[in-house]
């Protein structure tokens, strides 16, 4: 496998990164037939690129609360052609947001550069695969699964339980071989939390600071923003800049958003205000 050369970083994280989501609905193009749906996700990449989106996240499994399994297979025929697509058409760093480890072996033969995991690698074979390769990965920290995990969150400190969590996963990348380098941390806003508890991260996201990896803060349009505002899914972009800025202010590296352009203008006055500092 061909290996990155060390001195060029995947990644600046010396400025903050705009990760845009790239929306797969269940019925897009896994049939191969429906090109429309392809090549309107293909838009939306440039478009997000046009913006100034840093990488693109490519999920083909909903993990929304209540949503239903897909199979291996299902999201290996949405995701990979997409890939493909993406890498022979743009210079963009790519994300794979998946759990399964045949979707990752498959992501990172075709050039996918973050696998993006919500379950944190502990699916069966995930850890292997991503040792065999040399892409980063995002540690996520979600409480039961997506079907049940909004039913009753609990914590015994909320902060606390999730820096253990981070260790925990740490540890197990590192005896496998997986470096610390290329681990990014993300304490999974919406992912078996109340609203409260999501509040809580947000006011001390600094907190995951202390174990020195960069972190990622995925708010955008999240319900903890809709049921905060009395919003729909469609009205939280106020809130989502906000929330986004806070987590940025606070050390987040990378910003998981639907609305690119919109945050790269909200980091771009932060960044600008941080010149002035005295
Ligand atoms: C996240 C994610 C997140 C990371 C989703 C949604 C739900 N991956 N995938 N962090 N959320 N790393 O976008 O509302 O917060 S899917």
């Amino acid at each position: 496998m061909m290996m990155r050369p060390i001195q060029e970083p995947l990644i600046n994280f010396n400025q903050v990164q705009v990760m845009g989501i790239l929306n797969i609905t269940p019925d897009s193009f896994s049939d191969g037939g429906q090109f429309s749906n392809f090549n309107q996700a293909l838009k939306q990449v440039e478009l997000m690129i046009e913006s100034g989106a840093d990488i693109i996240d490519i999920g083909g499994e909903s993990t929304r609360p209540g949503a239903v399994d897909v199979s291996e297979k299902d999201e290996i025929s949405r995701v990979i052609p997409l890939l493909k697509a993406i890498k022979s058409r743009f210079d963009v760093t790519v994300s794979i947001d998946t759990s399964k480890a045949g979707v990752m072996s498959e992501a990172i033969m075709h050039g996918a550069d973050i696998i993006n995991d919500v379950r944190a690698l502990q699916n069966t074979g995930c850890l292997d695969v991503v040792a065999q390769s040399d892409v980063l990965v995002c540690l996520m920290h979600m409480q039961g699964m997506p079907r049940s995990m909004q039913e009753n969150p609990h914590y015994k400190d909320i902060i606390n339980d999730i820096l253990s969590f981070f260790e925990q996963r740490i540890e197990c990348c590192e005896q496998k071989g997986i470096v610390k380098e290329r681990l990014i941390l993300d304490p999974g806003f919406g992912f078996g939390k109340s609203l409260e508890h999501n509040y809580q991260i947000l006011s001390c996201f600094a907190e995951f600071n202390q174990l020195n990896l960069p972190l990622l803060a995925g708010v955008s349009r999240k319900s903890m923003l809709g049921s905060l505002l009395n919003r729909d899914v469609g009205q939280r972009l106020a809130g989502s800049l906000t929330a986004a800025i806070v987590a940025v202010q606070q050390g987040a590296s990378i910003i998981r958003v639907h609305d690119v352009p919109e945050t790269v203008d909200a980091i771009k006055i932060l960044k600008t205000v941080a010149q002035y500092k005295k």
